[in-house]
């Protein structure tokens, strides 16, 4: 039997070799996302995004528990994104242990993954990664990323619903606001609610949701803000992101924002927003591996030494940037 067909059998083994060759993107990683592609676009793809030390890895971990404690039990993967960790392989070692609670469960498969060093590089590991999960047959795929900088805004739009985590005690400042991640959230969640200061936290949010109510659902494409066409308003009725509060120490608060997940879902299919939203995540994803093919192709045909006499002359001001993208490309 080959590595796909026991990964579609259910074989965890099968499944942790799998997902390393496609982190290491080899070959064999290449070929099986092939072949696991058609299987794919089932999964509910959830990403948990925030400040470091809001409270994320604790949180994931309870939605995961919450969802195997529901009287159908759902599928769970997770993925937490740690590009800060080269070394370990991403994981943490407090992660490890407050995951604890789900190991030996074989409903649940737990991946982390740090930076790799291609051009597609993380983003495209784990919308790869998510793939392969999607195809094994998991339900939800809940994605843990820092919301610091561009990546990981990039991998929070690969999901369907996004999370993003506050947690009182940073300071006034949402970090949601810095990080310019508030607008990609579906759900907002005030974690460590147990502390007397997340009054504050909330309002502070609430306060910058009302400002930032959105006209019209929008996405961001090429930087751009693009209306989604379509969907007459009374057919598609806006989500407004709800604000939830939640204690993920405890569990407290993580029924209800499963319940707020799987209304997200609900509310994508009906409104159209899923199809869009799949068709805009393939669209990028096929755009970046045009991207990197192409300027892989490039790097081959021009040597460093060519490429860096070109640019001692844009240094030198002799040539412009246009002009040398001509001149590296025409081969000359
Ligand atoms: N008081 C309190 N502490 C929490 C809560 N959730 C997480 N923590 C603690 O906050 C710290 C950071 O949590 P972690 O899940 O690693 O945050 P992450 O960096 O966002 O993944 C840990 O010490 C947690 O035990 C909560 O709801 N209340
Ligand atoms: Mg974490």
């Amino acid at each position: 039997m080959s590595l796909t067909e026991s990964v579609l059998n259910g074989d965890p083994l099968a499944l942790a070799r799998l997902l390393t060759q496609v982190e290491k993107d080899s070959p064999e990683g290449r070929r099986a996302l092939d072949e696991l592609f058609p299987h794919t676009g089932k999964a509910h793809l959830v990403g948990v995004t925030g400040a470091p030390g809001t409270g994320k890895s604790s949180l994931v971990n309870q939605i995961a528990l919450q969802y195997r404690r529901q009287p159908e039990p759902k599928r769970v993967a997770v993925i937490a994104v740690d590009p800060s960790s080269p070394f370990t392989g991403g994981a943490l070692l407090g992660d490890r242990v407050r995951m604890r609670d789900l190991s030996g469960d074989p409903g649940v498969f737990i991946r982390s993954m740090a930076t790799r060093g291609s051009l597609g590089g993380l983003a495209q590991a784990t919308a790869s990664v998510a793939q392969v999960f999607d195809a094994a047959g998991f339900d939800v795929v809940l994605i843990e990323t820092v919301g610091a900088g561009q990546a990981e805004v990039d991998i929070a739009r690969l999901a369907h619903t996004t999370l993003v985590v506050e947690a009182p005690g940073f300071g006034d400042d949402i970090q949601a606001i810095k990080a310019g991640i508030l607008e990609i959230a579906d759900i907002l969640v005030v974690n460590k609610s147990d502390l007397p200061s997340a009054d504050s936290t909330e309002r502070a949010l609430r306060g910058m949701l009302d400002l930032a109510h959105p006209v019209a659902r929008t996405f961001r494409h090429h930087g751009q803000v693009m209306s989604v066409p379509g969907g007459e308003p009374e057919k598609a009725p806006l989500w407004i992101p709800p604000i939830l509060r939640a204690v993920a120490t405890d569990g407290t608060g993580v029924e209800a924002l499963a319940a707020a997940i799987g209304q997200h879902a609900q509310h994508l299919r009906q409104s159209g927003d899923w199809n869009r939203r799949e068709r805009l995540r393939l669209e990028v994803e096929l755009e970046a591996l045009v991207t990197e093919a192409l300027v892989g192709r490039f790097r081959t045909k021009v040597s460093e030494k060519r490429y860096n006499d070109v640019l001692e002359k844009v240094v030198a001001r002799s040539l412009s940037p246009w002009e040398a993208v001509k001149v590296l490309l025409s081969g000359r």
